[in-house]
């Protein structure tokens, strides 16, 4: 039998289009239709993608993993292949007719529903070093609180960086799609890995070695590793779950399906860990409440249900964990919720899609601010975390994603990732509130994605193309002192940052 490569794919039709061919194509035809392209992907595309689309070497290919690619691109794909992937070009063994048919039946859910198992995850569970037998100290002679992880997502590798140095220790290959930031053990020896696909991987900083892996879901939001660092909280959409997982090894503890009091279920929006509150806080995207999990003593991960306003997306804490900062981005605003009490405290007056979770903070006038880029509108929303009002919103040359600072530092970096001026990043003055310098690292390629040395001299930046660059500005001066370059570097993130939660870095 000859063996096709996979069909490497990776996002979502809109549910009208569906309704729209329903009512267009008479039912037997459509069925007709469902059952060719169904034969078309066990002939070609199941030995790499999975007996029910739900992946294999080949990522998941189901509507809520195909929701960030358009069909057109998916049907390019097919017909194409995916350079520097195993997904080959199929032009010459599918028609431009069973592509289409294919494509339409990739976005459309399965006839059986997916389904993932206490028995599937435990199924998956893989070790790949025996942790027992490997040297507890750094082997690599660089500072380990000063590496960098750098996750390349045009190759679906990861890089780990001297951050003295600025020289790759290693490059290894990841699961297709991580999303969000990698989460660290407290000790900073550990990084926890999430694709979008559900894979959770571990791997030993100190030893340059990949540890563990599992398949905590079917398509994946992130992942939180608890402040002790015995637990990973892995929360998903698909299904609509968290799972617990014993951060030595990733065995399978429990699952939790997230579902509100009354028994309406739920997808995770994101998990966080609470450091000084020892518990997980948790987002619901369906139904209103937010969820902490206490890990303290001996702990039973019960969720303690807080009743939100809204429906929540995505969420960032005050720099003492005593409030959340959240939004759904479908909704006008945000709200704050005091975690003590449960209660909304207020809303929140923004107005242009925040991208809470990549908001930062840091002292004005001896006072917190808040600052957030939106995904909707070209402007940073600063907030006074006392009083919750917007101070300001600072005018950009387009809607941006990310946000970093340090310490140290006089200045917020923040992209414009949407629109015709995504290569250039502005640096924004942190008392003045205003752009102070606007860079422009690479002319039309894609500017994003900033993170500082521990000590807060450098500023690493990416740009996201397949030929693209880590640049490494010197944080005050911004002279450019190296470019390195990396396949579409989409974040980098500094273990030292990581494990203080330091300030003006994601968590
Ligand atoms: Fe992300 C972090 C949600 C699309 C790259 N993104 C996060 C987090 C959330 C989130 C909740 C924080 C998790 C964490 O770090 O533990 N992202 C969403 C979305 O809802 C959205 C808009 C739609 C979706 O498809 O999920 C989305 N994100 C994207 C992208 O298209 C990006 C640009 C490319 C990609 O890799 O998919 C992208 N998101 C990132 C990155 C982080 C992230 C690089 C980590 C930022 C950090 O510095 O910590």
């Amino acid at each position: 039998m000859r063996l096709i490569p996979a069909l490497l794919l990776a996002a979502a039709l809109p549910a009208a289009t569906f309704v729209a061919l329903d009512l267009a194509v008479p039912r037997a035809a459509a069925a007709e239709a469902a059952d060719t392209a169904q034969a078309l992907y066990e002939q070609h595309c199941q030995s790499c993608h999975g007996v029910n689309r739900l992946g294999g070497a080949g990522p998941a290919l189901l509507p809520e993993s195909l929701g960030r690619i358009k069909p057109t691109e998916a049907h390019k794909v097919i017909r194409d292949g995916r350079p520097a992937s195993q997904m080959a070009a199929f032009s010459s063994v599918l028609d431009e007719t069973q592509i289409a048919s294919l494509v339409t039946y990739l976005y459309q859910p399965p006839a059986t529903p997916p389904s993932w198992s206490d028995a599937d995850i435990r199924a998956s569970h893989r070790m790949l070093a025996d942790l027992a037998k490997l040297p507890t100290t750094p082997q690599h002679g660089a500072d380990p609180l000063n590496l960098f992880v750098v996750v390349e997502a045009g190759d679906h590798h990861v890089t780990i960086l001297d951050g003295d140095r600025f020289e790759p220790l290693t490059r290894f290959q990841s699961h297709f799609a991580l999303h969000g930031g990698p989460k660290f053990s407290p000790d900073g020896r550990f990084v926890y890995f999430a694709s979008r696909d559900g894979w959770i991987s571990k791997y030993d900083l100190h030893n340059l070695t990949k540890i563990a892996e599992v398949r905590a879901g079917l398509n994946t939001r992130n992942l939180a590793v608890s402040n002790d660092g015995r637990w990973v909280l892995v929360g998903n959409y698909l299904p609509g779950n968290l799972v617990l997982l014993d951060a030595r090894d990733l065995s399978l503890v429990k699952h939790i399906p997230a579902v509100a009091e009354d028994g309406t279920p739920s997808r995770v929006s994101a998990v966080y860990t609470a450091p000084p509150r020892n518990s997980f806080v948790v987002a619901l995207k369906d139904v209103k409440e937010a969820w902490e999990l206490s890990y303290a003593g001996e702990p039973t991960f019960e969720p303690r249900r807080i009743k939100a306003k809204d429906f929540l997306d995505d969420f960032s804490f005050t720099p003492d964990y005593s409030h959340l900062l959240a939004t759904s981005r479908q909704a006008h605003g945000g709200q704050v919720i005091e975690l003590d009490s449960g209660r909304v405290v207020t809303d929140i007056p923004l107005p242009g899609m925040p991208h809470l979770g990549s908001g930062i903070y840091w002292k004005r006038d001896g006072k917190w601010v808040f600052a957030t880029p939106n995904i909707s509108k070209g402007l940073i929303s600063v907030l006074d975390l006392e009083t919750w009002k917007l101070i300001k919103e600072i005018p950009t040359q387009g809607p941006g994603f990310f946000m970093r600072s340090q310490q140290n530092s006089p200045y917020a970096w923040t992209d414009v990732f949407f629109g015709p001026n995504n290569d250039v990043v502005h640096l924004i003055d942190k008392q003045r509130l205003e752009v102070a310098h606007t860079l422009r690292p690479m002319p039309g390629k894609i500017a994003a994605h900033v993170e500082f040395t521990n000590d807060g001299r450098y500023a690493l930046l990416s740009v996201w193309d397949k030929d693209g660059a880590l640049i490494v500005y010197d944080a005050n001066t911004l002279e450019e002192i190296k470019r390195l370059p990396m396949n579409k570097p989409s974040g980098k993130y500094n273990v030292g940052n990581k494990i203080e939660f330091a300030e003006g870095t994601s968590h």
